[in-house]
Order: C-alpha cells, then structure tokens, then sequence
C-alpha cells in the first residue's frame, strides 16, 4: 500500500468541479485516508513547493494556490503515485490527453486542478506537510473486498 498528496487547487474547487475529480479517485479503487478544506499560506505553500523556489511561474504559483481553498487529500491504494499521476495527466491542460483530470477539465498552464505527489519521497514529505500523524485515518471499505485481490495486496 502507498499514500500520496493529492490537492484539489483553487480552480477546482471555484469551478465546481471537486466531486467529479474526487469520483474519479474513489471509482478507481483509491481510498481517502485524510483530508482538509483550507486556504493555504504562503508559508505553507513555500514549503510545499520549495523545488521550484527559482522558477519563473513559482510567484504566481504560490499567489494562485493561496488565493482560495483547496481541497488537500491523502490516498491509499496499491502504487497509488504512479496511479494518480497517470490519472492526473500532463502538467498542462491543453497537452494533458483526454480520460485525464487535466485533459478532460483544464486548457491552462497553471489552473491545472489537481496537485499530485510525484516520487515516494515526495509523498511522505508533503502528507507530513499538511496532516499531523493522527489525522490520517485508518479505516477499511467494504467494497475492497472486490477492488484488490489476494495476488494484489501480496
Ligand atoms: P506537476 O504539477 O505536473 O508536478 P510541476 O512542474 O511540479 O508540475 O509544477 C508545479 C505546478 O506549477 C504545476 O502543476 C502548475 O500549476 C505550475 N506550473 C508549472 N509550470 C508552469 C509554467 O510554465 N507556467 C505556469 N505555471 C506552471
Ligand atoms: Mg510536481
């Protein structure tokens, strides 16, 4: 089993759009283990985003993800990173391939909806960023059961 960070940005969350991408989540099989409707600070948000301190979009960035909430998510499931990545799609909406968040949803660069952790270093970084230990959830679905089989969960 694998967590990642995923963050539902501003734009999602002002266009409406935070239960249809959360279905796409939780029809795939991902289980939600923690989450969190916040405005994030810039504080918060610079540390998150400390990689790219040095890029040129990184201002407008942090401005953009501090304007309004987001919907901050940690999931579980089996490769869960590589799993939502593909599910999220390229960075930039109108490179991003259609059956993705960002390819059925965005055109943007930046108002790409949806933040995903993109190593296993980068996951367990971020979700302590945002949840304290004892926020995130443990708790089984009843319909794993038919999500994983034996062979899956290993
Ligand atoms: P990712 O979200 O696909 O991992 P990153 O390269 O980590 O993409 O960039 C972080 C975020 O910064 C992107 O999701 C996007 O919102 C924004 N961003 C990245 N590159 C650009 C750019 O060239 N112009 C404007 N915004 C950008
Ligand atoms: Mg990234």
């Amino acid at each position: 089993m694998e967590r990642t960070l995923i963050i539902l940005k501003p734009d999602a969350v002002q266009r409406g759009l935070m239960g249809k991408i959360l279905t796409r989540f939780e029809e795939k099989g991902l289980k939600v283990v923690g989450a969190r409707f916040a405005k994030l600070s810039e504080d918060l948000l610079a540390q998150h985003y400390q990689d790219h301190k040095e890029r040129p979009f990184y201002k407008g960035l942090v401005r953009f993800m501090s304007e309004s909430p987001v919907l901050v998510m940690a999931l579980e499931g089996v490769g869960a990173i590589s799993v939502c990545r593909k599910m999220l799609g390229a960075t930039f909406g109108r490179d991003a391939e259609p059956g993705t968040i960002r390819g059925d949803f965005g055109i943007s660069r930046s108002y790409n909806l949806v933040h995903g952790s993109d190593s296993p270093e980068a996951a367990q970084r971020e979700i302590g960023l945002f949840f304290d230990a004892e926020e995130i959830v443990e708790w089984h679905p009843a319909g794993h059961t038919w999500v994983y089989d034996a062979e899956d969960l290993g």
